[in-house]
């Protein structure tokens, strides 16, 4: 039987309390970094600039990351789906022994669900909340970042401005390492006739971006959409969400995509999708890749071990 089922039922039935100074130990909220797209020649500095981001504060902005053109055809693609729609959707390196073998497996990343925001005027601001909750983590805090905490990485692009009025989505940069006990704090609604206000403003950061900008953010940051104050704005957000290799993905990609539109798709995209196999041995059929099966034996996808 599976070794999964020798958990400990005593930590499922009662989680951690939540530590007595939870808050007071907040001292210093980190910078969230600001990159522009376009400054980078290569993609691995641009890379290693949003990993340094995300392990700080918990978010990255990445000004100009899409061009209008492609915004417009993504608008074009969803925007009837949104009219059809009534109001209110890092790679893992371990390694194991077998026998006297020691060997290590990598598991890419895959994509968990996207998502389009559109957000109408006089909407509510949403709880604040982190999204990785839907794979039961829970961690205690940590001084810094270490790899192996995220089970989340979440990617916000603009389709139309994001501004505070219009209810850009608000985050607690640095709470990615907070303890998960610790609640959301909360945002200043108000201040009441002599200033005071019910919240801390400077715990807050707001993904305030124009059309083709992006807001990287780790699952485990606190954050929520603000209230969409304005008369006549739609916020317009393409959302995509990515998970571990080896974690259930939020939506069912086999079954809300048509496979011939994932044929079409360059051969990684379809393994990012989910119809590939994370090391070792997740996802296989019939001891094949499911690519393999997908594509036929004609399509080149290189040698496929799974471990
Ligand atoms: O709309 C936003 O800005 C954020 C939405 C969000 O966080 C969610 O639905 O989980
Ligand atoms: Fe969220």
């Amino acid at each position: 039987m599976a070794p999964a089922l020798l958990r400990n039922d005593s930590y499922d039935l009662e989680p951690r309390k939540s530590p007595s100074s939870s808050r007071s130990k907040v001292t210093s909220i980190p910078k969230v970094s600001e990159i522009d797209f376009n400054a980078y020649e290569t993609e691995e500095r641009l890379i290693d600039d949003i990993i340094s981001s995300l392990k700080v504060s918990g978010g990255c902005i990445i000004r100009s990351m899409y061009q209008q053109s492609t915004l417009h055809a993504m608008e074009q693609e969803i925007r009837p789906y949104i009219n059809a729609t009534g109001k209110a959707t890092s790679t893992t390196l371990s390694n194991s022994w077998h026998g006297t073998q020691s060997r290590t497996s990598t598991s890419a990343p895959q994509l968990s669900t996207t998502v389009t925001f559109s957000i109408s005027p006089g909407t509510p601001a949403q709880g604040l909340h982190r999204d990785d909750d839907i794979y039961h983590t829970q961690h205690p805090a940590a001084p810094s970042h270490h790899l192996g905490r995220d089970t989340m990485l979440c990617l916000f692009v603009a389709g139309k401005k994001c501004t505070p009025a219009n209810g850009a989505t608000r985050f607690v940069p640095g709470s990615h390492l907070w303890d998960y006990c610790v609640p959301p704090p909360t945002y200043p609604s108000s201040a009441d006739t002599n200033g005071n206000e019910d919240g801390d403003h400077t715990l807050f950061a707001h993904a305030a971006m124009n059309p083709g900008d992006a807001f990287m953010m780790l699952g485990g940051t606190y954050h929520g959409a603000g209230s969409n104050t304005t008369r006549d704005e739609e916020r317009l957000v393409y959302a995509a969400f990515a998970t571990r290799g080896f974690l259930r993905q939020e939506e069912n990609q086999y079954l809300a995509n048509h496979l011939e539109r994932i044929r079409e798709l360059p051969i990684e995209l379809q393994r990012f999708a989910g119809f590939g196999a994370s090391k070792p041995y997740m996802g296989w059929v019939d001891m094949e890749e499911p690519v393999r099966l997908l594509n036929g034996d004609g399509v080149e996808m290189g040698e496929v071990e799974f471990w």
